[in-house]
């Protein structure tokens, strides 16, 4: 089945290259794409030169940093494009674990959609403080009860779709960018009659580069869930 991983970067010079190699180490057949907004520090150079030398990694460069959902966009919808039949959200700097993504790959296939997650049993976070625990379970509990569909972790971006989910969904007409654009694709792919699976992954806080994580986001996904059911 071909797949791709589609990771967003920006100034993740540091974990990129490391990220590339591990994910062709699992020897899974997978194409990778960077979404890069020409970042500052030059990630998108880097993943370029790689490129060049690996014909399964490929670069979609951005003039300017426009958020995660719009980087996301961009990326699943050239994945559509180009043929890819399950397509997965993946971050840079190692939150989402490489052996984790062999996990979610098994269920290629077997669903319309896998969540990587953190709250049902044998999922985790790790080296979080007590703040970001409160807001990102709180959040996911909040958009639980607000959406209406059991799903236990809403907010993570550590997620798989199968091509008819992503094609269904209209993803150019979503609005969302932070955390809120995780939430609302699944919202749409449940609303559309699609189902999916949690599966249970280790979240680690970043080791290297800086979180673009702002109460902004936050915000923005405590109000936009009421959109997103309403809209
Ligand atoms: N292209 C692009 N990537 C972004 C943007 N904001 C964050 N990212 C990437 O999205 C992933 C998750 O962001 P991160 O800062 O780690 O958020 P956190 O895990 O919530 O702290 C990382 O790979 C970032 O480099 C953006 O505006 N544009
Ligand atoms: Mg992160």
């Amino acid at each position: 089945m071909k797949t791709l991983i589609v990771i967003p970067t920006y100034n993740e010079r540091e974990n990129i290259p490391v990220m590339i190699d591990a994910l062709l180490k699992l020897n899974q057949d997978l194409h990778i794409l960077v979404v890069d907004d020409n970042s500052p520090d030059g990630t998108g150079n880097l993943v370029r030169e790689v490129s060049l030398k690996q014909p399964q990694v490929h670069l979609l460069s951005r003039p300017g940093k426009q958020g995660l959902g719009k980087a996301y966009v961009a990326g699943l919808g050239w994945g559509l494009q180009n043929g890819y039949e399950f397509l997965f959200e993946m971050d840079a700097d190692f939150s989402h674990r490489p052996e984790d993504l062999l996990k979610l790959l098994e269920h290629r296939g077997r669903t319309d959609f896998v969540v990587g997650s953190r709250y049902v049993p044998g999922g985790q976070t790790k080296n979080w403080g007590l703040l970001r625990k409160i807001i990102s379970r709180g959040g996911s509990l909040y958009s639980q009860i607000i959406l209406g569909y059991p799903i236990q972790d809403w907010t993570g971006g550590f997620n798989g779709w199968s091509r008819p989910v992503l094609e269904r969904i209209k993803l150019d007409t979503v609005k969302s960018n932070g955390y809120s654009f995780q939430i609302e694709l699944k919202y749409r792919a449940l609303k559309n009659g699609f189902k999916g699976i949690e599966v249970p992954i280790l979240f680690e806080d970043r080791r290297v580069g800086q979180s673009k994580m702002s109460f902004k986001i936050v915000i923005e996904a405590f109000f936009r869930v009421w959109k997103i059911r309403f809209q």
